[in-house]
């Protein structure tokens, strides 16, 4: 009778070794895909790229935000059929950069590509990025990032669907240029190929906000990066809508805001400051609209225009400052109440600063700007934790 006092000690040798009889371990490239409402494109790309990658050991993995159209869903069911193809999907969440890491981080293989999931990006590049990557350049040094590039000689950015959206392409690769640590024409390029070891040094410090995940990914780099650009021709979408809206570009200069002042100011901090400096203006605009139409006291002409002001702040900050984990129904109810019960804990102890520092310096402004910086930033630090359950 055979007995097994500790059953992982055997298996686990025998797992390995069943994987490196056949010969295979894991994939050699896994090509990640962030897509909301894709669902119609996702046969195609699969399609496009079993014939792209012949003889390549790959790997596909969507990473879904739980699209209303089912593309999770899909996905999946092409999975229980093809073990290439893997689904991510991610409930209460938006963000095409964070989407793109979550995707990233979650595979074994040595070469990661992302790639848009509206077929605009020419897969059939995928395999010449690999080469180059793996590619000896010099004695040992290779290339840690291959980027497809629409702004180098002979690619295009055709797709790019009017030319206030080209111009903007250019100049947001211009004003990344002085971020990044490597001379690239096209930083903002969603098509790109790393090796894991690059991800791994920087996962820590990416910002993961907005759309332009290679620029968080190049700026985030602490040594001097070997960039390749390879021409392509950015195609025109033909399924489904661009999801970007107005609020991407905001985004985008945070992000670059976020990285040049080496994360001091994280991108949520500088947003609840600006939602902040507007519910300033809504308590004002309220308070002196009451103190015209109405003849109620200053007191509570004072205490409804505050009570405004909460609630717009809490809006926007719900709209913008957290719309990749936005509140919805009564999450959102229940957020209300408790962003109004952490800001009147500010709002005392912004009072109470403001006080001491009065008795110290006698100077009503000095006072005044110290309990305001004081509230703001633990409004920002709490309402960040239990609002919105995120590290500020
Ligand atoms: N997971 C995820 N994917 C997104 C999100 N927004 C856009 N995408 C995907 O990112 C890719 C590029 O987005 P798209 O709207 O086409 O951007 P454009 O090509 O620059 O107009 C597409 O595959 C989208 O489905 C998002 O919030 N979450
Ligand atoms: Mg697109």
């Amino acid at each position: 009778m055979i007995s097994i006092a500790n059953p992982r000690a055997v298996t686990e040798p025998v797992a390995a070794e069943t994987a490196a009889a056949s010969g295979r371990g894991g994939p050699e490239l896994c090509v990640v895909v962030p897509t909301f409402n894709e669902r119609d494109n996702v046969d195609i790309l699969i399609q496009r790229l079993d014939r792209a990658l012949q003889g390549i050991d790959w790997e596909v993995v969507f990473v879904d935000d739980d699209s209303p159209d089912g593309t999770a869903q899909h996905v999946r069911a092409l999975a229980e059929r093809d073990r290439r193809t893997r689904c991510i999907r991610r409930i209460g969440r938006r963000g095409l950069s964070s989407a793109c890491i979550e995707g990233m981080l979650s595979t074994s293989a040595p070469l990661i590509a992302v790639i848009d999931g509206d077929l605009q990006h020419d897969e059939s590049l995928l395999p010449r990025m690999r080469d180059t990557l793996k590619q000896q350049v010099g004695r040992e040094d290779t290339a840690d990032v291959v980027i497809a590039s629409r702004y180098v000689a002979s690619g295009s950015p055709e797709g790019l669907s009017s030319d206030r959206r080209k111009r903007l392409s250019v100049f947001g690769a211009r004003l990344a240029r002085r971020l990044v640590k490597a001379d690239v024409a096209d930083s903002v390029s969603g098509f790109f190929m790393l090796r894991r070891e690059l991800l791994d040094e920087v996962a820590p410090r990416l910002s993961g906000i907005g759309t332009k995940i290679l620029i968080d990914i190049l700026a985030s780099a602490t040594r001097p990066l070997r960039v390749v650009e390879l021409p392509y021709r950015f195609r025109p979408r033909d399924r489904g809508q661009s999801k970007l809206d107005a609020f991407t570009k905001i985004e985008y200069l945070l992000l670059l805001a976020e990285k040049l002042s080496h994360r001091y100011f994280p991108h949520r901090m500088l947003l609840f400051g600006i939602v902040g400096a507007t519910g300033i203006i809504v308590n004002l605009a309220v308070l002196r609209l009451l103190l015209i139409v109405s003849d109620m006291g200053f007191t509570a002409a004072e205490s409804i225009a505050t009570l405004v002001a909460m609630i717009s702040n809490f809006f926007l900050n719900n709209m913008l400052t957290y719309r990749d984990c936005r509140l919805v129904g009564w999450q959102a109810v229940r957020g209300l109440v408790s962003f109004m019960a952490l800001c009147g804990l500010g709002a005392l102890v912004n009072i109470a600063v403001a006080g001491d520092v009065y008795l110290l310096t006698d100077m009503w402004l000095v006072a005044g700007i110290a309990g305001a910086a004081v509230g703001a930033l633990l409004n920002y630090a709490l309402t960040s934790i239990f609002t919105w359950g995120r590290r500020p």
